[in-house]
């Protein structure tokens, strides 16, 4: 058996350099999590950028920090600060992810973007040349590297590759306004296997592949010379155990070894115990409909003013890729709308928003998830939204509501949670209603459902579903050539 190869914008590791040493600690995030059961077992090197420039390392510290990253699996590939603003900064986040998030009015189509884009991909695809043999399994993550199926196809055809998107595939007719569209599809086609978050991202795509390359598409399989590539969904989840265990301890703690935040949460709670509190958790970006929340919520203490004074807006909105113009635009129009709003409503006694535009401590994440009665989770588009499940992960007593938007891919999986969409402020504002007053029993019986689910169809499974379907893939389309 080969080995395996995941490759993805960045690694599953942080390096830490100081006093000429370097340290590799490594990410807690949901792919690092999700991957480990296959990065770790056997043979498999994990290929990405580190997060530092070429201008950032000095050339003495490059074979330690090789070293380092070798300690976990991972491999570099080395970008120029240039390449970064083109390739990340530029086509990934100022072309395709406005675009796919149909924000279509923010994506920029410009030359100098793209052609640092390919460049860029084929450095990736170099690097998994560099290590590739016959026989191996590729795993591309996401849409900063749509290009490199095909790049490395084309030199090593005899390997399984495998391409996950992390984010929504739009319909045709936005995909369409794409300049490099065919390049983009071609590109991602050099894989056996395709994978979406939901049933409609693998449609759409299916849907340009047909209409733009004129393939033949048979169910979710499309014909390409004598290949056959597989299309599906892959619903991806998170590691349940770690945000239910998280809570467990959480509730346990005795106060004195209780975090400041959960202490004053706590605190609000004895003293007014109708009080609410609803959670908004979101990246500070365009598509997670931040800016929209405040404003239904100002819409909601309007129409249902016998709330005032009773329930608390907690935003925690964390900083993201801020030397992009337009999520500088958003930092600012948040902080004006936080300020106005709870500058008509607040008393005394009373801050309608609590504000926190930082990244936390995973323990003060689960500190927000466990005290928070309501969840608001409103994208305007999301690929999955994997908030929305650890929020349900960590209410081990069943208690606690989810309103979701219907435009994340979540809600299809999420049913038993208040479904609204975003933009409509009188429905929103009468599921919040309906969220403060829903019977216990009602809220247990709903998360009794979705935490099953959830439990049951884990990270670790979703990662192991797709290996194990790119490896039949790889058996199916080698008889069909035969045949
Ligand atoms: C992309 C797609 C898709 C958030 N704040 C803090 C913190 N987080 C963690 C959460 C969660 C993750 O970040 C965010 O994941 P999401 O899925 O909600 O959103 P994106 O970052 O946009 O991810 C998305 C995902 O890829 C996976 O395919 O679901 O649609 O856009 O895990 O817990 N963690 C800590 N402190 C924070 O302040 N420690």
């Amino acid at each position: 058996m080969g080995k395996t190869i995941i490759i993805s914008n960045r690694l599953p590791v942080q390096l830490q350099i100081s006093n000429g040493t370097i340290t590799a600690i490594p990410s807690v995030g949901g792919l690092a999590t999700g991957m480990k059961s296959v990065h770790s077992s056997g043979d498999s090197l994990w290929i990405g950028w580190s997060g530092l420039t070429e201008e950032d390392i000095a050339p003495e510290l490059e074979p330690k920090i090789d070293e380092a990253l070798a300690a976990h699996g991972s491999s570099k590939v080395k970008l120029t600060e240039k390449e970064v603003d083109g390739f990340y900064y530029g086509f990934s986040n100022r072309t395709i992810w406005p675009l796919f998030h149909y924000f279509l009015e923010y994506s920029e189509f410009q030359l100098d973007y793209w052609n640092t884009y390919k460049k860029v991909n084929q450095k990736f695809a170099d690097a998994i040349l560099a290590k590739a043999e016959d026989g191996d399994t590729i795993w591309v993550h996401d849409y900063q590297l749509m290009l490199v199926p095909q790049m490395v196809r084309k030199e090593r055809p005899n390997v399984s590759i495998g391409f996950f998107l992390h984010i929504p595939f739009p319909s045709f007719e936005i995909f369409r306004t794409l300049p490099w569209r065919e390049e983009l599809l071609e590109g991602v086609l050099g894989s056996d296997l395709i994978g979406f978050h939901t049933y409609d991202y693998e449609r759409h795509f299916l849907s340009s592949v047909r209409r733009l390359l004129g393939l033949e598409v048979s169910f979710n399989d499309i014909s390409m010379g004598d290949r056959l590539i597989k299309v599906d969904s892959f619903p991806m989840g998170i590691d349940y155990k770690k945000f239910s265990d998280a809570a467990k301890i959480h509730y346990n703690r005795a106060e004195d070894e209780q975090s400041e935040l959960q202490q004053r949460l706590n605190t609000h709670k004895k003293t007014d115990p109708e009080a609410k509190f609803f959670l908004s958790i979101d990246r500070l970006d365009y598509s997670k409909g931040i800016a929209k929340r405040l404003n239904a919520f100002e819409y909601f203490l309007n129409k249902y003013p016998q709330y005032k004074e009773k329930v608390r807006l907690i935003i925690l909105a964390v900083p993201s890729r801020s030397n992009v113009p337009q999520y500088q635009l958003l930092k600012r129009e948040i902080d004006e709308l936080v300020g106005r709003i709870n500058g008509e409503f607040s008393t005394v006694s009373w801050t309608p928003i609590w504000y926190f535009y930082r990244s936390m401590p995973f323990e003060n994440l689960i500190d927000l998830y466990t005290s928070s009665d309501i969840a608001w989770l409103t994208p305007l588009r999301d690929g999955m939204n994997l908030v929305a499940k650890e929020y349900i992960a960590t209410r081990t007593d069943k208690t606690g509501v989810l309103i979701l938007s219907e435009m994340a891919g979540s809600a299809n999986e999420m049913n038993e949670s208040l479904l609204v969409n975003p933009n409509n402020f009188e429905q929103t504002a009468d599921a919040l209603h309906e969220a403060i007053n829903m019977p216990l029993e009602e809220q247990k019986a709903r998360n009794a459902i979705l935490q099953k689910r959830l439990a049951r169809y884990n990270v670790e499974k979703w990662a192991n579903d797709f290996m194990t379907s790119l490896k039949s893939q790889k058996e199916r389309d080698a008889a069909n050539v035969s045949r």
